[in-house]
């Protein structure tokens, strides 16, 4: 069963861990053969964000990506949520001696070596895509992560001076998030050249040819919003035959992790699961979603949800730990597979 999951960095690495630790267990062989079959048959490729990403003290940051490698790896750092486990800071205190880089944002060393090695594999020719297949090689994922494009379309956000009254400033997502914590109200968000941006190499396939797509509980404006924006990544949900099952980021009107409401309120849309389910949008209509899948506090606007054409249902949204995140993937895996157009009947048309 082939599996594409659309997913930013933090939200996203733990619902992929449960996608994958599910698929794992429903191979007929559970553990053994797991890591090996689970390569073969139930390939799991995941379409990541990239409009966190920014330059930074000369090097290429890829936030998303790393989380999602990290975390897949075991090597995050599981409290802060980013970065790598056991990390020190000496270069990040001597780059804010010389005044390189940001000093509110911190880069470890180990995390300096990852960046190092991409920006490095770049000035070689690399592309992005080129990089994150090195990077992952390293470890057993028991996933394929593939950038949403190989273009640079960095997200920037439009906000009120906070310097001068009635001025309007254009900063990096990343400053908006580490600085200002996203207290600053957005009045746009931009992503850089997203309209000369083409998904990058096995994106369209992976979407196209999958047997499930799953959107991840990620931020739905700046990681899951930035991956749609890139011109034929839409087209291609729009055009596979697989059943396009989306995961609510929000339980009970709260983000479960990170700032989605100070995005969601910047484009008008209610912090809430049904909302965002109407912001996805029903693919009967031309929207994204096949079915959204939301937790048990919400249940009551399931309803509503069915009325504007998805497929709607609950379950245990709250991840927090590998039982839980693989029961929760397994709830929209079922849901897909419940939504799969039936294959043609073997004895063709009676
Ligand atoms: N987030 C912070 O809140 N503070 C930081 O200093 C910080 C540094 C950092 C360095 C590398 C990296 O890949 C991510 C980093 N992040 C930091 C997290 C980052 O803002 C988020 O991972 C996403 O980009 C937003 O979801």
């Amino acid at each position: 069963m082939q599996i594409t999951v659309l997913a930013g960095g933090v939200g996203g690495s733990r619902f992929v861990r449960g996608v994958r630790e599910e698929c794992a267990r429903r191979l007929p062989d559970g553990g053994a053969e797991a890591s090996l079959r689970q390569a073969q048959d139930s390939a799991v490729t995941v379409v990541v964000n990239t409009g966190d990403d920014l330059w930074l003290a000369g090097l290429r940051l890829m936030p998303d990506f790393d989380s999602l490698l990290y975390s897949l790896a075991g090597v995050n750092d599981t409290e802060r949520g980013w970065g790598r486990a056991g990390e020190t800071e000496r270069v990040s205190a001597e780059l804010r001696e010389w005044g390189v880089g940001w000093p509110w944002f911190t880069l470890g060393d180990l995390d300096l070596g990852t960046h190092l090695a991409r920006t490095a594999w770049l000035h070689e020719g690399a592309t992005p895509s080129d990089v994150a297949h090195r990077l992952q090689r390293r470890w057993p994922l028991g996933v394929q992560l593939i950038p949403a494009t190989d273009t640079e379309v960095d997200t920037h956000v439009l906000v009120a001076d906070p310097d001068e009254l009635g001025g309007e400033r254009e900063m990096h997502f990343q400053e908006w998030w580490t600085r200002y914590r996203a207290t600053l109200p957005a009045i746009a968000f931009r992503q850089r050249n997203i309209e000369q941006a083409r998904p990058a190499p096995g994106v369209v396939e992976a979407i196209v040819g999958a047997d499930l797509v799953l959107v991840a509980p990620s931020n739905p404006v700046v990681s899951i919003g930035t991956i749609l924006d890139v011109p034929g990544i839409r087209e291609a949900l729009a055009e596979t035959s697989a059943p396009v099952i989306g995961v609510s980021p929000i339980i009970g009107g709260k983000v479960v992790r990170g700032m989605a409401d100070a995005c969601l309120a910047a484009i008008g849309v209610e912090t809430s699961a049904e909302a965002v389910g109407r912001h996805y949008g029903a693919r009967a209509h031309g929207g994204l979603l096949d079915a959204w899948l939301v937790d048990e506090a919400d249940a009551a606007a399931l309803p509503a949800l069915e009325g504007i054409g998805l497929t709607a249902a609950s379950a245990p949204l709250w991840m927090r730990d590998p039982d839980t995140s693989a029961a929760l993937a397994g709830a929209a895996i079922d849901l897909g597979r419940a939504l799969a157009r039936p294959a043609p009947h073997p004895e063709g048309a009676a």
